[in-house]
């Protein structure tokens, strides 16, 4: 794989989505190949699967269904748009990938570790990002974002314990290898958390050319 991948996380309304647009401009200003995709999600199966995530029903989701279905289209994800592209030698850009798995289903609902890293070899083989951007803020302003923004999803109908577990564990992956992750300050205004972003640019470049 020549290409480079990288991973934005972070809890919701933590502007991901955002400053993927930010990113991906900037590095087209440098004649770099970028392709935007996101998790759940990427391509039309793996969209109908995030469907079934995010869309609140009568009945509960088993948690371990909930795992399945997130590394069911996390396979389509990177059989068909993944891959290829950092085949191809692309910047992928991806709002959330299996930080998102450990953070949520693992902090979230409590799933253990072993149990995601077991699907994780399974589905990814040894492939992992290149990096990764953590989009950090309090619990109550990401709420208070998604909220503005209209009917809750069926993640967002959780209660703060749970967005708290998913934010530490965001963390604790981050301490872990730092080598990988950059945390960000997300509660800053957007002019900042660019500027941040800034800072990481010569990093990816240099990686991208090297
Ligand atoms: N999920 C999972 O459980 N397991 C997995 O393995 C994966 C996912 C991959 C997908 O939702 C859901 O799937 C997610 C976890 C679960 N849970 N939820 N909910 P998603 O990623 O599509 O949803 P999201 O995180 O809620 O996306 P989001 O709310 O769109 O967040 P965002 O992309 O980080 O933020 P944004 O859209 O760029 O910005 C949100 C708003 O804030 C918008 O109005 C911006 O203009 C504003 N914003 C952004 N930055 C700032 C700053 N700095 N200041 C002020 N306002 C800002």
């Amino acid at each position: 794989m020549s290409g480079l991948f990288i991973t934005l996380e972070g809890p919701e309304g933590a502007g991901k989505s955002t400053n993927r647009e930010y990113l991906a401009a900037r590095l087209k200003e440098h004649g770099i190949e970028v392709v935007l995709s996101r998790e759940p999600g990427g391509t039309p199966l793996a969209e109908r699967i995030r469907e079934l995530l995010l869309t609140p029903s009568d009945e509960v989701m088993n948690s371990d269904t909930e795992l399945l279905l997130v590394f069911a289209a996390r396979a389509q994800h990177l059989a068909e748009v993944i891959r290829p592209a950092l085949r191809r030698g692309a910047v992928v850009l991806c709002d959330r990938f299996t930080d998102a798995t450990y953070a949520y289903q693992g902090g979230g609902r409590g799933l253990s570790e072993a149990r995601i890293a077991e699907l994780e070899r399974f589905v990814q083989g040894g492939l992992r990002p290149d990096l990764t951007l953590v989009f950090d803020l309090p619990v109550e302003v990401g709420l208070a974002r998604a909220a503005a923004r209209g009917r809750l999803d069926r993640f967002e109908q959780e209660g703060q314990g749970f967005f708290e577990a998913v934010r530490q564990a965001y963390l604790q992956r981050a301490t872990q290898a730092p080598e990988r992750y950059r945390v960000l300050d997300a509660a800053q205004s957007l002019e900042r958390v660019q500027r941040d972003i800034d800072a990481v640019l010569p990093l990816i470049l240099e990686r991208c050319r090297g």
